[in-house]
């Protein structure tokens, strides 16, 4: 759907329920309420939800917003790329979403109308655009939360995905009253006491393999108990190994049962992430992917070093 059929959408529905994916960032979060914004100024009614609970980590973006009471009418998935990103709590939506806007080129087309931007760095960028273009204005907050899921999708514009596109929306975004590098500060600086625990357990056991080209970091579920963390708190760790000096790649391995760990795997240019996670079933894309291993710890261990030796002799080739 483009942009002008778009506009004529939110036009002619109401009582709007916009549901974000589970395990929610800055991106589904930022779309979700810059959008129900937008819709309530454009005079309809509109909720955002989210199968957790709204992230306090979060908070600025939900600031001044409440709950409507209104029977659903239209439902909208913002940065939901496949419905059992849903989570549970929103299962039942499944099949009956009216509109998807999102960013994603893995996007299954599950809703009845696609809005999709395989390019676009982030779901914000693509209602920041749609919004610039069809003439709608925007409050200061509703700027605050399209910022924020454009910088957080792109790693504060460090990520290969940060486009010109990205980097010209968040100059215009930086107009409005939207204090943002208090928002970068919060998103990318600031740590609690117990996610920084969890880092020195992870760093002072990081392993080095390959001549140091290869680093391995291990998070445990006993690891995860005594640091006393929030599950969520245990996001984004796997960029840890790669920031070593040298090394091309680097591994997260965490325990998600007594004999299940979950490998997320990151690399320079000079390996393939989504190849190596493929020999262990997984996927993902070239710099980042993931899989899943079964075994102790140990096996898990001595299988993953076995094909980062036989991939670094690959890419030698
Ligand atoms: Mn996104």
């Amino acid at each position: 759907m483009e942009f002008k059929e778009l506009k004529k959408f939110f036009e002619e529905h109401d009582n709007y329920l916009i549901l974000t994916h589970k395990s929610p960032d800055g991106d589904t979060l930022g779309s979700g309420f810059a959008l129900c914004g937008v819709l309530r100024d454009m005079g309809k009614k509109a909720n955002v939800v989210n199968n957790e609970n709204l992230p306090v980590r979060y908070n600025f973006l939900y600031d001044g917003y409440y709950v409507q009471e209104f029977e659903i009418e239209t439902v909208v998935a913002v940065d939901i790329a496949d419905e059992k990103l849903l989570g549970s709590r929103f299962a039942k939506y499944e099949g009956k979403i009216d509109l998807c806007i999102d960013h994603h080129i893995s996007n299954t087309h599950y809703a009845k109308e696609l809005v999709l931007d395989a390019k676009a760095s982030a779901a914000a960028l693509v209602l920041f655009e749609f919004f610039k273009s069809q003439g709608i204005a925007i409050s200061d907050q509703q700027a605050r939360c399209l910022y924020t899921g454009i910088a957080t999708d792109t790693g504060c514009f460090k990520y290969e995905n940060t486009t010109p596109k990205a980097h010209m929306a968040a100059a215009e975004l930086m107009q409005y009253n939207i204090n943002f590098s208090q928002i970068n500060r919060k998103m990318f600086d600031i740590k609690s006491k117990q996610r920084l625990k969890v880092e020195e357990m992870m760093i002072s056991e990081m392993e080095y393999y390959f001549d140091d080209r290869c680093s391995m970091i291990c998070l445990t579920s006993q690891m995860m108990q005594e640091s006393g963390a929030e599950p969520a708190e245990f996001d984004g760790l796997a960029s840890i190994p790669l920031t070593v000096e040298g090394v091309v790649i680097g591994i997260t391995i965490k325990q998600r049962h007594e004999n299940v760990f979950k490998l997320s795997v990151r690399t320079t240019e000079e390996m393939d992430a989504s190849t190596f996670c493929c020999k262990f079933g997984g996927g993902g894309h070239i710099r980042a992917a993931g899989c899943e291993i079964e075994g102790t710890l140990e096996e898990v261990k001595q299988k993953v070093i076995a094909a980062v030796s036989e991939a670094l002799e690959e890419s030698a080739r």
